[in-house]
Parts: structure tokens; C-alpha cells; sequence
């Protein structure tokens, strides 16, 4: 495979760190690293492949003869620079929300919608969607495409590491303060994240949902390419520190029994079963740590819809919600577009 030139903007990151890792554990073949983040962080050093690479100043030259640029500073870092990282010429994929609802910008789960990625030729982007988003559709494309699911209910159960590193700083420190008996002072979130939940990810809207609630009804559509699927979210965050859980509840047109289920997930790409109740076998937040796959189980009928069907589904947020997504779609990108 031809190899090229790489830009991770956000490289400090909780994302960007888990992007650098992932571009070395699968080879994929980059000519030159460049790692970009803030002012602040002029002078960090990061190995890849033996290489120390220095952190560079993230300004509108950094994209000079760059082919593909992995971006995960957030949506206003996106706004102002994705647009001139693609006049430079490079494919951007890009971790935030700022590019997910336009309708020329392609949103891409490469278990789900890979033949979208061919957009990326109108400007020059590819979005990545929510993690709490990619785990869900990458465990519901195979049964809608048997038996069509009409509508989805979900609360999440999200991993700290979601709101970056200061956030797993937040209850790693929390945690200590309380077994030491010291006051807690929450800081990143409104309330102590340590033995709590807190069903509040990303701002409030009018209608009573938050933003990762409503990123989640509006991507579902746009991967799944199926607009009438509607999806109503309660996203929760809780003391844990990686891998996102999700009770997700759906109506399906056409009936489809529990081992019918089991039977299409285990053979869906990008998907483990794991469920056996008889043993007590079930999907963890922290066995999925550090893993790439989506893994389900308590798959089962679901008694309050007529042709229902509920599952639980685990995913590392930080790998298959948001970094090794990135890195699967610019493998694409790479051999079938570049
Ligand atoms: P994080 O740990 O707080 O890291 C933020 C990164 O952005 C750092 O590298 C930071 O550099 C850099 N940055 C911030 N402001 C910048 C600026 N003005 N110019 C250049 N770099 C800047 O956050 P994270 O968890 O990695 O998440 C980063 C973003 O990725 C989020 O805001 C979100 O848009 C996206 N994300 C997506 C998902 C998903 O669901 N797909 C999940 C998590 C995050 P310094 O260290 O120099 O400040
Ligand atoms: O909270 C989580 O578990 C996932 C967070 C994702 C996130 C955090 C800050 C800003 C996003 C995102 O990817 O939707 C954004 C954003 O870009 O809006």
C-alpha cells in the first residue's frame, strides 16, 4: 500500500493519543507523523515506531503537503481548520460534531455505510460520528437489514474518558479524595462523578433532550441511511473510566426471535456475542477496554413492543467510538480512493 502523510490535530488528546497508538498497532502506512494540538503543549514529545515526534502549534500552515488529517480538537478547532487542511489538499476526517448533519459531508461507521466515503471528494471531509452512536448502529445494521427496525429506545451508561482527559483526572481524583474522607469539588462535571450518575451529557435543548441525545436521533439516521427510524436517548455518564454501555430497546417491522438475533450478530462484521445468562456471561465496560470490537449480549424479546427485540451493547468509546473509527475510514480511504 502507497504510504502517506499523516496530521493528528488534537494529538495530546485523550482521542488524539488513542489515534497516534492505533495508526502504529495496525501499520498503517504513514510516511511522516506531524502531531498538532495548542500553543500550550509546544515542547511534548510522543513515540511512534521508535520516533520521538514533537507536538507543533496547530496554525494554517500545518497541512502543507499533508494527504490525510485526523481531527479531534473539537467542533470550532474543526470549523476554522478542516476547511483549509482540505484547500491544502489533504482528506479530513474529523472526530467532532461541526461536519455530522451536512448533507454533502459523508458521516461514515465503515461497518455500515463504507460506500459513503466516496463523498468525501465534495469538500474534502468525512465525519466520524458520536461514540454513543457508532457502537449502537454498528449492532442494529444487521438486523434492519433482515427485519427492518422501526424505532429505538437506549439509555447509555458512558465511560468518564468521553469528556477527555481531564475528566478521567476528575475521577481518578475524586475517588481518592473520598476514600482519604476529604471534601469533593467537582470541576469538569456539575456534580461528583464518583459513585454516581449524572444524566446529563452535553448542554440541554428546548425540547427537554441534551445534544448527545439529539446526536444520536439525527446520526442514526444519516448511517443507517433510513430516515423514518427514530431513536429517543437518555445518556448517562457514569464513574467509569473507559468503555460505553447501552440497554437499547427496538420495534421492529417483521418478528425475529432471540436466537435469530443472536444468529445474524454473530455473524455481523465488527461484532462479538456475548451471551450466555446461564453462566453469567455478559459484555463488560471493562473487558471491552482496549478492544475493537462491538460486543453484545442479554440479547432478548422485548415484552413492550410488538416485534420487539432488546440487547446491551459495550464498546471502548475512545478506540471504536471515535479513534479506530477514524483510522478504519482513512484505511478505506487509502486503498480504494487515494
Ligand atoms: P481532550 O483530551 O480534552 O483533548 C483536546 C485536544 O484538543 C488536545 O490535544 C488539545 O491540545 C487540543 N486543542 C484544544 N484546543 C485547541 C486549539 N485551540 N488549537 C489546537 N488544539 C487544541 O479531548 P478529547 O477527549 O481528546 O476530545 C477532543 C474532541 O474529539 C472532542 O471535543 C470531540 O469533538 C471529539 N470527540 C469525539 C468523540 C466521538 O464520539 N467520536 C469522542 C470524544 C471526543 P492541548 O493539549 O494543547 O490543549
Ligand atoms: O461524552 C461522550 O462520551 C462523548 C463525547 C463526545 C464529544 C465531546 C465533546 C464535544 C463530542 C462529540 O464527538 O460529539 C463533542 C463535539 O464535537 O460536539
Amino acid at each position: 500500500m502507497k504510504s502517506v502523510n499523516v496530521a493528528v490535530v488534537g494529538a495530546t488528546g485523550a482521542v488524539g493519543n488513542e489515534m497516534r497508538k492505533t495508526l502504529e498497532q495496525r501499520n498503517f502506512p504513514v510516511k511522516n507523523l506531524r502531531l498538532l494540538a495548542s500553543k500550550r503543549s509546544v515542547g511534548k514529545k510522543f513515540t511512534f515506531h521508535g520516533e520521538e515526534i514533537p507536538v507543533e502549534e496547530l496554525t494554517e500552515d500545518s497541512f502543507q503537503d499533508i494527504q490525510i488529517a485526523l481531527f479531534s480538537a473539537g467542533a470550532s478547532v474543526s470549523k476554522q481548520y478542516a476547511p483549509l487542511a482540505a484547500a491544502a489538499g489533504a482528506v479530513v476526517i474529523d472526530n467532532s460534531s461541526a461536519f455530522r448533519q451536512e448533507p454533502d459531508i459523508p458521516l461514515v461507521v465503515p461497518e455500515v455505510n463504507p460506500h459513503a466515503i466516496a463523498q468525501y471528494k465534495n469538500r474534502g471531509i468525512i465525519a466520524n460520528p458520536n461514540c454513543s452512536t457508532i457502537q449502537m448502529v454498528v449492532a442494529l445494521k444487521p438486523i434492519h437489514d433482515v427485519a427492518r427496525i422501526k424505532r429505538v429506545i437506549v439509555a447509555t451508561y458512558q465511560a468518564v474518558s468521553g469528556t477527555g482527559q481531564k475528566a478521567i483526572d476528575e475521577l481518578e481524583t475524586q475517588v481518592r479524595q473520598l476514600f482519604n474522607l476529604k471534601p469533593v469539588t467537582p470541576n469538569v462535571y456539575p456534580y461528583q462523578i464518583a459513585f454516581n450518575c449524572l444524566p446529563h451529557i452535553d448542554v440541554f435543548f428546548e425540547n427537554g433532550y441534551t445534544k448527545e441525545e439529539m446526536k444520536m436521533y439525527y446520526e442514526t439516521k444519516k448511517i443507517m441511511e433510513d430516515d423514518s427510524i427514530t431513536v429517543s436517548a437518555t445518556c448517562v455518564r457514569v464513574p467509569v473510566f473507559y468503555g460505553h454501555s447501552e440497554a437499547v430497546h427496538m420495534e421492529l417491522e417483521k418478528k425475529l426471535t432471540a436466537s435469530e438475533v443472536r444468529e445474524i450478530l454473530s455473524k455481523a462484521p465488527g461484532v462479538i456475542v456475548v451471551d450466555d445468562p446461564s453462566h453469567n456471561l455478559y459484555p463488560l465496560a471493562i473487558e471491552a477496554a482496549g478492544k475493537d470490537e462491538v460486543f453484545v449480549g442479554r440479547i432478548r424479546e422485548d415484552l413492550a413492543f410488538e416485534n420487539g427485540i432488546a440487547f446491551w451493547v459495550v464498546a471502548d468509546n475512545i478506540r471504536k467510538g471515535a479513534a479506530l473509527n477514524a483510522v478504519q475510514i482513512a484505511e478505506i480511504l487509502l486503498d480504494k480512493y487515494l
